[in-house]
């Protein structure tokens, strides 16, 4: 297992590439261009000027989170194939530096969605939360809501206003789609990119839908084993995997996240594993809580021991953090309890490796 972090860039992220550094056992820079518009291609002085900033501070650069999708390509929209043919443009740009592993997500207008950002925990820290009846009225609404309730400044991803401004002309483009129209949409774009995977070793890395059911009557492709393996089925290849992402599958009690990850990870489709941890306040209510088991609903020894068993020796990293000791990060991405994870985390791992061999 080989921990990175993910990074914002220069620009956006208030963490110094230097302090990343300085995180025991992480060697590896999760980057991307956020700079560039969804469907225009990744310029090669862009991406180079990345992985030089990057390598400089003696950190690796061989994965991307995320090149995002666009609209037209999950709608099945006019610019489809101009969109496609600059997906596959900017995978040969990104393997021309190294990257060996793109995460992207399949989810229709929004990435992830929480409730609360900023939901206070006994000991002071603060986390994100989803409650289902918050979970009221538009999207819109919804989102307002949402945004009022701090992101401390900070662009949330899929979140961004200029998009946000036609939300509803997005939703109602996405109405009539449903989950079957959604998955020919995405098998008409994994079929057309693989050729290109294969030929420049690019693994996909699909991060499944977070929370793993549907919102606002939007479809959604990816939320349990039965998706993944459909997934899997329109071009079976260990380029077309998945990041697995043990908080956004752990949402959905039903979904057995160790199983998970022995089925999918034995079969050579996990590139990248998202690693955190969550803490149910219902049936389908939670917070994101600190890494260890003792803190959340999922059990993190099992999760590593899942992931050891199925030979995994891709990427990984911490995933969300509280914000502790202070720090006021990017909802989910401040270095504090991001670096506490990655000690845990990487610890766990130690410890399994040692005592099987
Ligand atoms: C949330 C992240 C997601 C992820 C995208 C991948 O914190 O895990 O935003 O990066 O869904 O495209």
């Amino acid at each position: 297992m080989k921990f990175g972090m993910r990074w914002f860039g220069a620009q956006d992220d208030p963490i110094p590439l230097e302090y990343i550094r300085q995180v025991p056992n992480v060697t590896h820079v999760i980057g991307a261009l956020f700079d560039v518009p969804v469907g225009e291609v990744w310029p090669m002085d862009k991406i180079i000027a990345l992985r030089d900033q990057i390598e400089g501070v003696g950190l690796k650069f061989e994965l991307v989170e995320s090149v995002n999708i666009h609209d037209d390509i999950k709608i099945g929209g006019p610019k489809r194939d101009w969109a496609i043919d600059n997906y596959i443009a900017t995978i040969k740009n990104l393997s021309a530096v190294g990257i060996k592993v793109i995460c992207y997500n399949f989810m229709p207008v929004f990435d992830w969605v929480r409730t609360q950002l900023r939901h206070r925990l006994p000991d002071g820290s603060y986390t994100m939360a989803y409650q289902d009846a918050l979970v009221q009225g538009t999207a819109q609404e919804t989102m307002e809501r949402m945004n009022a309730n701090n992101t401390g400044g900070h662009k949330l991803p899929g979140w961004e206003p200029e998009r946000l401004v036609h939300l509803q002309e997005l939703l109602e483009a996405y109405a009539p789609l449903g989950a079957e129209g959604l998955a020919e949409n995405f098998k008409y774009f994994i079929q057309a990119i693989m050729p290109t995977c294969e030929q420049y070793d690019v693994k996909m890395a699909m991060h499944p839908d977070d929370p793993p059911k549907a919102l606002f009557g939007l479809p959604r492709i990816a939320t349990d084993a039965q998706d993944l393996r459909r997934i899997e089925s329109f071009y079976d290849s260990p380029y077309n995997g998945f990041t697995l992402c043990t908080g956004s599958l752990g949402e959905n009690r039903a979904n057995d996240v160790p199983a998970l990850i022995r089925e999918f990870a034995g079969r050579d489709k996990v590139p990248f594993a998202q690693i955190r941890n969550i803490k149910f306040t219902s049936d389908v209510d939670f917070h994101e809580s600190a890494h260890p088991s003792a803190y959340g609903s999922l059990d993190m020894y099992e999760i590593m021991l899942a992931f050891y068993q199925a030979g995994f020796d891709g990427y990984a990293r911490s995933d969300h953090g509280r914000d502790i000791w202070g720090e006021r990060g990017r909802p989910g991405y401040g270095l504090y309890d991001r670096a506490l994870g990655t000690s845990y985390l990487s610890g766990l791992w130690e410890a399994i490796t040692k005592a099987n061999r």
